[in-house]
């Protein structure tokens, strides 16, 4: 008999290794370990829902007829990694070798491959585009640009496809994506389930174990099993996609998910099929119920950047997460662990970070994202952060949001110019201004919004690298038709706060 790994973000029936082994000899082998669990110090939340995902997973296992060898964290006889773990399993039942699929990050592909034991590596099918699809798409580019990539992922699925030709005559409608924050949202927000048994379990060792990591315990709602992941997909396609394309980019003060789909928890942990979401948003878009902009831009999402991105973790290779083309070297300053601030972006975020394990794209780019880019602040640093806050967070997708599309640290393999934005961008598309200790409107001064200094700092002080990038030379024609004595006064406030940062001063 063989062992079949299923890991915590591999909860699909359909998983490659579950397909390829046989129940009637095989064992599954699922395990809560501390390697696992604390290599970053994960977000509380995020803890508790692969714990409780995990367990009813295993018992859906074991209702289906397999043989499931499941250690729980406080099990005396964990060895506390998924190594340890497999090497004791495969002891106890006498194993020929180990069945896995790829685990979507080095660190484990490498501590697998490294084990004495027979092993056999699947490749994980719940993607669309296959390692070897995107090397050669990627093979003799120039840039890899996301666009290119996705339409052959829409040619590939026949998702929004008229024939040969894009639905409604265009692959992307972005443009009309773009609207600033509604004075009122109709949609209530993702459905909420109260913890039942097995959640409660989990959360009581949580609190225990993780409590003192960053982050809340309190009000868990998330689905914790694939029935209720698609249930809060159909409340979702109903009251949220119509109007998910219009307000994507917006941010509320007092609404944390706006019209977004809080779902790439479920999909990463294998609760939902991607493509089947895909499928189901596109129906609604044929029956009526989404208009083309909404559903492009959501599938776009998932064929397009998820899988994109993937595919860029994995063609660039383990040292991706260390790169630094910026050479960014603050540290990460307390705010994004809770500390005081008085921008009211970033301290919203933050807290309903701390809150939530959730963020949604834009306040990720470009609050957060913004700040740290702007502030230079090391991107392995900004890297773990991201890792540990988010219950969506996995390596294969985080690090190049991170250290690609947020940091520019890859030197522009995915981005083709920084993400960077002054305050202006924040009070058009958000309420928080208005709400801040700091003035959007005020360029200098003692009140200026940060993000105004930090925007002309960051852009003078990478001039060498970006002064030839015709997509930013609108910037410095900008920075080079202002009055000398105000640039001057620009880069010395923004230096004066950058220090305060680094002291660690609430700012
Ligand atoms: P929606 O806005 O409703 O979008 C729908 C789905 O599209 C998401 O659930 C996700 O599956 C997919 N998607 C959208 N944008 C991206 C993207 N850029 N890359 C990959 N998939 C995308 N996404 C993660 O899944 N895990 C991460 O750790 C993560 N870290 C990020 C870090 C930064 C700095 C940035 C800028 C983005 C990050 N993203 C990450 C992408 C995106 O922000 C999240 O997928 C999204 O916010 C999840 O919330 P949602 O389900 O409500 O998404
Ligand atoms: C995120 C996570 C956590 C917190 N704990 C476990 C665990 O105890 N056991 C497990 O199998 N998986 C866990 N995971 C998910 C893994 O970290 C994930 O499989 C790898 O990072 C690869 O994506
Ligand atoms: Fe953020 Fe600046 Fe607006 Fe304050 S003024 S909320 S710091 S963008």
């Amino acid at each position: 008999m063989r062992l079949v790994l299923v890991l915590g973000d591999q909860l699909s029936p359909d998983l490659t290794a579950l397909q390829k082994t046989d129940k009637s000899q095989d064992v599954v082998v699922m395990a809560e370990v501390a390697d696992e669990a604390s290599y970053v110090p994960h977000h509380p939340k995020k803890i508790a829902f692969t714990f409780a995902a995990m367990r009813k997973f295993a018992a859906r296992l074991e209702g289906d007829g397999w043989r499931v060898a499941y250690t729980r964290l406080d099990d005396p006889q964990n060895a506390g990694s998924i190594t340890g773990e497999l090497l004791r399993r495969a002891e106890e039942c006498d194993a020929t070798g180990v069945v896995y699929t790829e685990p979507g990050e080095w660190r484990l592909i490498k501590a697998l491959g490294d084990m004495p034991l027979k092993t056999h590596c699947l490749p994980d099918r719940r993607f669309i585009a296959s390692h070897e699809e995107f090397d050669t798409w990627a093979k003799d580019r120039k840039a890899l640009r996301m666009e290119y990539f996705y339409r052959d992922m829409r040619r590939k699925t026949g998702l929004l496809m008229d024939g040969d030709q894009p639905e409604g005559g265009k692959w992307n409608y972005d443009h009309d994506n773009r609207k600033p924050a509604p004075d009122e949202v109709s949609y209530g927000g993702p459905m909420r389930f109260a913890p039942d048994d097995t959640v409660q379990e989990v959360l009581d060792l949580v609190r225990n174990r993780f409590g003192n990591n960053f982050g809340s315990l309190d009000d868990f709602w998330f689905a914790t099993d694939a029935g209720q992941a698609r249930r809060h997909l159909a409340h979702w396609i109903k009251g949220g996609l119509p109007h998910f394309g219009d307000f994507q980019d917006a941010m509320l003060d007092d609404n944390r998910f706006l019209y977004h789909a809080v779902i790439g928890l479920y999909i990463n942990a294998g609760l939902l099929d991607p493509l089947e979401v895909c499928h189901e948003v596109a129906a609604a878009y044929r029956d009526g119920d989404a208009p083309l902009n909404a559903v492009e831009g959501f599938i776009r999402q998932i064929i397009g950047w998820r899988e994109y991105v993937r595919g860029i973790y994995f063609h660039e290779g383990p040292d991706y997460v260390t790169r630094n083309a910026l050479n960014a070297q603050r540290k990460l300053p307390p705010v994004y662990w809770g500390g005081p601030t008085k921008m009211r972006c970033m301290q919203q975020a933050v807290a309903q970070t701390q809150a939530e394990a959730y963020a949604h794209h834009i306040q990720r780019l470009m609050v957060t994202g913004n700040f740290a880019l702007l502030a230079g602040i090391n991107p392995a640093e900004v890297h773990e952060w991201y890792l540990a806050v988010y219950a969506d967070a996995y390596e294969w997708v985080e690090a190049p949001n991170v250290i690609g599309m947020s940091q520019f640290a890859d030197g522009g393999i995915i981005a083709s110019k920084p993400y960077i934005s002054s305050g202006n961008y924040i009070h058009k598309m958000s309420d928080h201004c208005g709400q801040c200790a700091y003035r959007v409107q005020d360029k200098t001064g003692k009140d200026a919004c940060p993000f105004n200094l930090l925007y002309w700092h960051f852009l003078d002080r990478h001039r060498d690298r970006f002064d030839g990038n015709p997509r930013m030379g609108n910037m410095y024609r900008v920075w080079d038709r202002m009055d000398e004595e105000r640039r001057k006064t620009v880069l010395k406030e923004a230096g004066i706060f950058l220090d305060a940062l680094s002291a660690g001063a609430p700012v």
